[in-house]
C-alpha cells in the first residue's frame, strides 16, 4: 500500500476501501499534493478487483473548505493556466467504481465540487455547502457552476454561487445535493453499509449504471436513452446476469463473479 500524507486509505473490507480526507490543522484544504494523492489513490483502487466501491470521507466536522487559499495565493495567471489540479479533478471524475460520500461539517468551495464528483452523499446533520468562491474575488473552477445547476436547479445554485451563502445539511437533502441525513456519529456508517450493499451487486452491471446515470448530465434524452440500451444490450452478454436471473429462478442469492 501506497504511503500518503494528506489522505488515509484504509484496507480493503467486504469490497468497500475508505479514503478519509486528513489535512485537519487546515480543514482539509485541498492543497495540489491531497488532489494528487486522492486521484492516485483512486487510480490505484480502479485497477483492484477487489474494491467493488469507495467511501470517502473527512472528519466528524468538516469533509473540506475548499481550495487551499493559502497556496493558491501564489498562483499569478499563468499559474493558474499551467497548474496540475484540473487533471487530478478529471481523474476523480472519471473514477468507474461507485464513490459515496459521508459528509460532516463543512463542504465548502472544492470541497463541495469533491463531494459533487462522489455518486450518493450522506450527510451528518451538522453539515454545510456553499460554494463561498466570490467572497474572494473567484468563481468555483472545479466543476461548481455545473454541476451544482444540474443538481440543485438555477435559482438555487445561483444564490449559493452569487451570494456565498451556506446551506443546512436539510435544505441540501431537499434540493437532492445528498439523499440523506444522519447524526454525524452515523453518517461514515451509513455511507459504509451503503457500499458495503453495493459490493455485493454485479460489478459490471453496477459500473454501467453509473455511466449511464452520469451521461444523463451532459447529453440529450434520446442520446441518453441509447446509451442505456445499448448498456443494457451489452449486461445480456455477462455471467453475473444469467446468475441473477437464474438465482431468482431457483429462489436462492446469486453469486455475482464479475464476469
Ligand atoms: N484553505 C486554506 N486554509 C484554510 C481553508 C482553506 N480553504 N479553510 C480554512 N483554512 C484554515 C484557516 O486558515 C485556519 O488556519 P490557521 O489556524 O493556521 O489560521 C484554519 O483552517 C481554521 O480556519 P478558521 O479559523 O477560519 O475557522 P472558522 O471555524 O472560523 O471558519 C470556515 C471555518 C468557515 C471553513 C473558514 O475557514 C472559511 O471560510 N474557509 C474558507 C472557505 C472558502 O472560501 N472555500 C473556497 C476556497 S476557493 C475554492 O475552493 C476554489 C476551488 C477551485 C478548484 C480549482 C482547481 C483547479
Amino acid at each position: 500500500m501506497q504511503n500518503y500524507e494528506d489522505i488515509l486509505v484504509s484496507g480493503v473490507e467486504s469490497g468497500v476501501l475508505t479514503i478519509r480526507l486528513n489535512r485537519p490543522d487546515a480543514y482539509n484544504a485541498l492543497r495540489t499534493q491531497l488532489l494528487r494523492e486522492l486521484a492516485d489513490a483512486l487510480d490505484t483502487a480502479a485497477a483492484d478487483d477487489q474494491v467493488k466501491a469507495v467511501v470517502l470521507t473527512g472528519s466528524d466536522t468538516v469533509f473540506a473548505a475548499g481550495a487551499d487559499i493559502k497556496e493558491m495565493a501564489s498562483l499569478d495567471v499563468v499559474g493558474v493556466m499551467n497548474d496540475p489540479r484540473p487533471t487530478f479533478w478529471r481523474r476523480i471524475a472519471l473514477f468507474p467504481k461507485p464513490i459515496v460520500a459521508a459528509v460532516n461539517g463543512f463542504a465548502l468551495g472544492g470541497g463541495c465540487e469533491l463531494m459533487m464528483h462522489c455518486d450518493i452523499v450522506i450527510a451528518g446533520d451538522n453539515a454545510q455547502f456553499g460554494q463561498p468562491e466570490i467572497n474572494l474575488g473567484i468563481i468555483p473552477g472545479a466543476g461548481g457552476t455545473q454541476r451544482l445547476i444540474r443538481t440543485i436547479g438555477k435559482s438555487m445554485a445561483m444564490q449559493l454561487v452569487l451570494s456565498g451563502e451556506f446551506i443546512s445539511a436539510q435544505q441540501a437533502r431537499s434540493f437532492g445535493l445528498v439523499s440523506e441525513v444522519t447524526i454525524p456519529e452515523r453518517s461514515l456508517e451509513r455511507a459504509t453499509q451503503l457500499a458495503k450493499k453495493i459490493a455485493t451487486k454485479p460489478p459490471i452491471a453496477v459500473r454501467l449504471a453509473k455511466e449511464a446515470l452520469l451521461k444523463a448530465y451532459e447529453t440529450t434524452l434520446d442520446s441518453g436513452l441509447n446509451l442505456e440500451r445499448k448498456a443494457f444490450t451489452l449486461l445480456a452478454a455477462t455471467e453475473d446476469r444469467n446468475e441473477g436471473i437464474a438465482a431468482f429462478m431457483e429462489k436462492r442469492k446469486p453469486n455475482f463473479t464479475g464476469k
